[in-house]
């Protein structure tokens, strides 16, 4: 099967000017199509070629690099686009809220390691929230192409900390991006969604 782009849940100008659309248009039109553009030509003639892009992703972890790396780049770029949303960057209501108070201590001591740990995510990569199998939440930083879903964990949400993420907006101040995706754009909705279909 061809995997496909994904559509995003929002017009491309939809989260500026938090995320531009100048932004959305590189790091969605040309970064994350040209995985999907990788991924399909990686793969064509093999056994991959008839998975789903998930089963791909863990099919590929520690076998094949290259199809490893654009499949996972590819999860992980519609994982984050789902990550935000125009009307993002409230705070989680309800049982994840208190999961999180109960973890950190406040909502702000979460966001502050949080943004913490993706500032000093060397090179480029992913941080996520997730949830382990222990059931208690932990904040993980990933490089490269390196996802939570090839992992026990459950993930809950990620951000890109990938240049390409915030260059364009915030030149090389990862921190401010990382403040802007926190005031304005998360979808705790979802990021609950994904909570409550994991614990
Ligand atoms: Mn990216």
């Amino acid at each position: 099967m061809t995997i496909q782009l994904p559509m995003l849940p929002y017009p491309m100008n939809a989260l500026a000017p938090a995320m531009s659309e100048e932004t959305m248009q590189y790091h969605y039109g040309k970064h994350h199509q040209t995985y999907v553009t990788n991924l399909n030509n990686a793969i064509k003639g093999t056994p991959f070629e008839v998975m789903s892009l998930e089963e791909i992703v863990l099919a590929s972890d520690g076998t094949n690099q290259a199809v490893f790396n654009n499949a996972a780049q590819a999860w992980n770029h519609s994982f984050f686009w789902m990550c935000l949303s125009p009307k993002g960057g409230q705070k989680p209501q309800g049982e994840l809220m208190r999961k999180i108070e109960e973890q950190w201590g406040s909502f702000e001591a979460f966001r502050e390691k949080f943004c913490a740990s993706a500032a000093a995510n060397f090179g480029s990569g992913w941080t996520w929230l997730v949830l382990t199998p222990q059931k208690t939440l932990e904040i993980v930083n990933t490089s490269n192409a390196g996802t939570q879903l090839a992992s026990d964990n459950s993930p809950l949400m990620v951000v890109d900390v990938w240049e390409h993420a915030y260059y364009i907006d915030y030149r090389n101040s990862r921190p401010n991006y990382l403040n802007a995706i926190f005031d304005h754009l998360i979808d705790w909705e979802f990021v609950a969604k994904n909570y409550y279909n994991a614990k």
